[in-house]
């Protein structure tokens, strides 16, 4: 297998000895009494050893450059296991598994030590670790920019089938990936008053007088290229306190009191808040959002200078990019710091701040856009407010001047909503105070521009763009993948690592026999691999020998789990009903992985019935060969690298105009598992790459979904219209599932009748339909694997390197910086 080239080429003796010397002179053990820890690290330290010094040559490059810079935003990097990618982009993944051979060691064993750094929700915490990869692979200069969370995305158990979260203490036994720089901590500031002066020429001065402030300290992450020199930072911000304890308190003996102030300082970056697509109207998180963002602000113009002529500048060195309302609190505090820090006008000011900022909005539902009360931002940010309350008159006399007498229109556009409290709309704020407004899939991009942003984007036409998400195929298919990774280097040699548009010259070989061999053997090779992995993680015990249909992403109501499960209980029932032979039906072995925010009932009520399902039908021998559900806790980047590339069948069934992008669906194409979806997010661009016939469409489209509930939508009506629907429904509320008792899943069945808010049942027959074609298809193996590799020829587009391009193209404008 191909690899980029190794720094000055190591040999599995040098890695040896530097691997020995770290455990003596780093952990202070050898060899005989070194510990798990001690062997994963000292592994870590040798392989990170070989990228520092790209590091700091990149760095000094971009800084002799004074190289426009990409800082990314993100309150999320959901980065999953480092040591494979700092492997493969280091180029020493044989070398290190010698060398630890060489010691008696396991090389996989010690891998599966790492606690993956859980810092993100899903998929927008996900998108944003694919994004720096890319950004360091194409040479772009670029620094992502986030907190570093004690706690990242809970761990997932399952007590009874129920959901329970444990904390996810990744950090317990320290990080060996990481650079901590105290020396470089920046002070943010929080809640005070605001004194107001007038100057000599009469204009309003403002002096924010904050009432406590904590330190934010970097730590810095390698982010290295792929098949470049390159490697950029990723910077995440811890918070510690200014003054550790009240010596004098400590000394009285109330010792609680002494460090109450610390805590409180600390609690800021504590934890990650488990809610994905809706805003947790929490405090605290909006003290995360302005902590991480102010330091972030203050680092980049630290590095550009802070003279005015030099903050003139800042346009031609930083572009900021939101990603998402989380960071737009950024906005007001640059303008906070360019006119009452560093005096420049409020005009050019504006300007300055409109040029440099952008934004990436990733939602389409009305309550997943964040606001915020003016009280409780006037009380922890009372300059900014002033400042948003400035941006907004001069804002809102715009409007009017375009629009006389629309006063309607006004209300609707402003950046303060008045009902149902007063409170900072974000996502307005950030289309008035940005350059581009971007949507992550064509049709989520329409959307936006056309519904939950239509006055701004009839304002501002030129403001709105797309730029369809994309996903690194380092991660999530030269890793992931390494059999289907050696079949494509075979096919086609090795470059569609770095330009996946190359995988197009796969086509040929979907109609080449042996080649169609070779991905089946694959294929069976990663279930196996699957089911191996499941028997030691979960005890689960699964066939290889089934259509493996797996729906893995967060448990979200319209992401429609539901719809999923009333198939495979329609599958149930049909077997107990005598309609369906379990002996001539293509054995199913269905897989679902997805959290619940520990606050969304419903979800985990969901979750609940998942499991219940599942034990039932695991445990019917009438079904035993036919059906299997298997629900293995805790979903998260490590075990999808190890599902993505077993699966035949992926699952993007959301309704249609709810899901803004997806970006699961899309390793599950380039791993060459068949779509059955709808026409949601980024399944139509899919659909219309790898071609109809190679996909599973059913569903209403956005258009019928919007007429369907203007005219009223009755779920009961479905119900009674359809038997195996009532059938399946009825099996649940029966007490099928739950030991008879049918209390236990009520609240679902009669939400499902008299709300379902998502259309599970309008879409169910549909569903159904296109689950029996998907049977028939996977009948023909040959022309299942010839689909499956027209899929993976045929979804090049979905690289992460060439979202970014876009990005470049339409938003940022940034000049790649080569590094010799
Ligand atoms: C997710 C979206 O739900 C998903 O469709 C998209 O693919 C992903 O972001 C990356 O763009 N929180 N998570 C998302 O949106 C929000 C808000």
């Amino acid at each position: 297998m191909n690899q980029p080239p190794a720094s000055p080429s190591v040999s599995v003796d040098d890695f040896t000895t530097d691997f020995i010397s770290r455990l003596h002179n780093s952990r202070g053990v050898d060899l005989e009494s070194a510990s798990d820890n001690d062997l994963y690290s000292a592994l870590a330290w040798t392989v990170r050893k070989h990228l520092i010094d790209r590091w700091l040559v990149t760095k000094r490059v971009q800084r002799e450059n004074k190289a426009k810079t990409v800082a990314y935003l993100s309150a999320e990097y959901l980065l999953g296991a480092q040591l494979h990618n700092m492997l493969l982009a280091s180029g020493l993944g044989t070398v290190a598994r010698e060398s630890m051979a060489s010691l008696g060691l396991s090389f996989d064993w010690l891998a599966e030590l790492e606690v993956e750094p859980g810092l993100g929700n899903g998929g927008l915490g996900r998108l944003a670790a694919c994004f720096v990869d890319s950004l360091a692979t194409l040479d772009i200069p670029a620094t992502g920019y986030g907190i570093r969370y004690q706690h990242g995305i809970f761990r997932q158990t399952f007590v009874d089938g129920r959901q329970v979260e444990q904390p996810d203490n990744w950090l317990e036994l320290g990080s060996p990936w990481e650079f901590p720089h105290p020396e470089a901590s920046i002070v943010v500031h929080f809640g005070g008053h605001v004194e107001h002066t007038t100057d000599a020429e009469g204009n309003d001065l403002a002096a924010w007088k904050p009432a406590w402030n904590v330190l934010a300290v970097p730590y810095n992450y390698l982010v290295p290229g792929y098949g470049t020199q390159n490697v950029n930072s990723l910077r995440l911000w811890s918070a510690r306190a200014t003054q550790s304890f009240d010596l004098q308190i400590f000394n009285s003996g109330d010792y609680e009191n002494a460090v109450r102030a610390q805590t409180y300082a600390e609690n800021i970056s504590q934890v990650l808040y488990p809610e994905d697509s809706t805003p947790q109207g929490k405090e605290l998180r909006l003290q995360q959002q302005y902590f991480f963002v102010a330091a972030s602000v203050q680092e980049m113009i630290g590095q550009v200078g802070t003279s005015l002529d030099e903050l003139r500048t800042l346009p031609q060195r930083v572009v900021f990019q939101l990603n998402d309302t989380h960071p737009v609190i950024a906005i007001p505090e640059m303008m906070r710091l360019l006119v009452d820090v560093y005096g420049m006008e409020w005009d050019e000011a504006w300007g300055i701040t409109r040029s440099v900022f952008n934004y990436t909005c990733h939602t389409l539902l009305p309550e997943a856009l964040e606001v915020w009360s003016v009280d409780l931002l006037g009380r922890l940010l009372p300059r900014h407010l002033e400042i948003i309350y400035r941006i907004n008159d001069d804002f809102v006399a715009e409007v009017r001047e375009s629009h006389p007498g629309n006063e309607l229109l006004v209300r609707r556009m402003s950046i303060i909503q008045e009902q149902p409290f007063r409170a900072v709309r974000m996502a307005h704020l950030a289309t008035v105070g940005s350059t581009k407004v971007n949507g992550v899939a064509a049709l989520h991009s329409e959307l936006l521009k056309d519904k939950v942003l239509v006055d701004f984007s009839n304002l501002w036409p030129e403001k709105f763009t797309n730029v369809t998400n994309g996903v690194t195929p380092r991660r999530f298919v030269k890793i992931a993948n390494p059999g289907l990774s050696s079949l494509i280097d075979e096919a086609i040699g090795t470059d569609w690592v770095k330009d996946l548009s190359q995988l197009s010259r796969l086509e040929p070989f979907a109609d080449d026999a042996a080649f169609r061999e070779q991905f089946r053997a694959v294929k069976a090779a990663n279930k196996t691999r699957l089911v191996e992995t499941l028997r030691k993680r979960d005890g689960i015990e699964l066939a290889d020998d089934a259509i493996f249909d797996v729906m893995v992403k967060r448990l979200h109501e319209y992401k429609r789990q539901m719809l999923k499960v009333l198939h495979v209980v329609t599958l149930y029932d049909k077997i107990l009903r005598g309609e369906l032979d379990p002996e001539s039906m293509t054995p199913r072995v269905v897989i679902f992985g997805a959290k619940a925010a520990p606050g969304y009932l419903m979800a985990k009520e969901i979750i609940a019935l998942i499991n219940a399902v599942g034990a039932t039908i695991n445990a019917d021998p009438r079904v035993k060969g036919a059906l299997y559900v298997a629900f293995p806790a805790n979903y998260n980047v490590t075990l999808a690298e190890t599902l993505i590339p077993a699966a035949d069948l992926s699952e993007q069934i959301s309704l249609a105009g709810k899901e803004a992008s997806g970006t699961g669906n899309m390793k599950f194409a380039l791993n060459g598992a068949l779509t059955i979806g709808t026409l949601d997010g980024a399944n139509v661009e899919i659909r219309e790459l790898v071609g109809d016939d190679n996909f599973f469409l059913f569903g209403l489209t956005e258009p019928e979904v919007a007429t369907l509930q203007a005219k009223g939508y009755v779920p009961s009506a479905y119900y009674e219209a359809n038997a195996s629907l009532k059938n399946a429904i009825d099996l649940i509320a029966s007490g099928a599932f739950s030991g008879g008792n049918r209390q236990t899943f009520e609240g679902i069945v009669s939400d499902l009748l008299w709300h379902d808010r998502f259309l599970v049942l309008a879409d169910y027959q549909a569903y159904i339909e296109a689950q029996n074609v998907v049977e028939s298809a996977y009948a023909d193996q040959d022309a299942w694997a010839k689909s499956a590799i027209l899929n993976v020829a045929r979804s090049g587009f979905f690289s992460s390197d060439r979202s970014i391009r876009d990005y470049l193209d339409r938003i940022w404008h940034t000049p790649a910086v080569p590094v010799q």
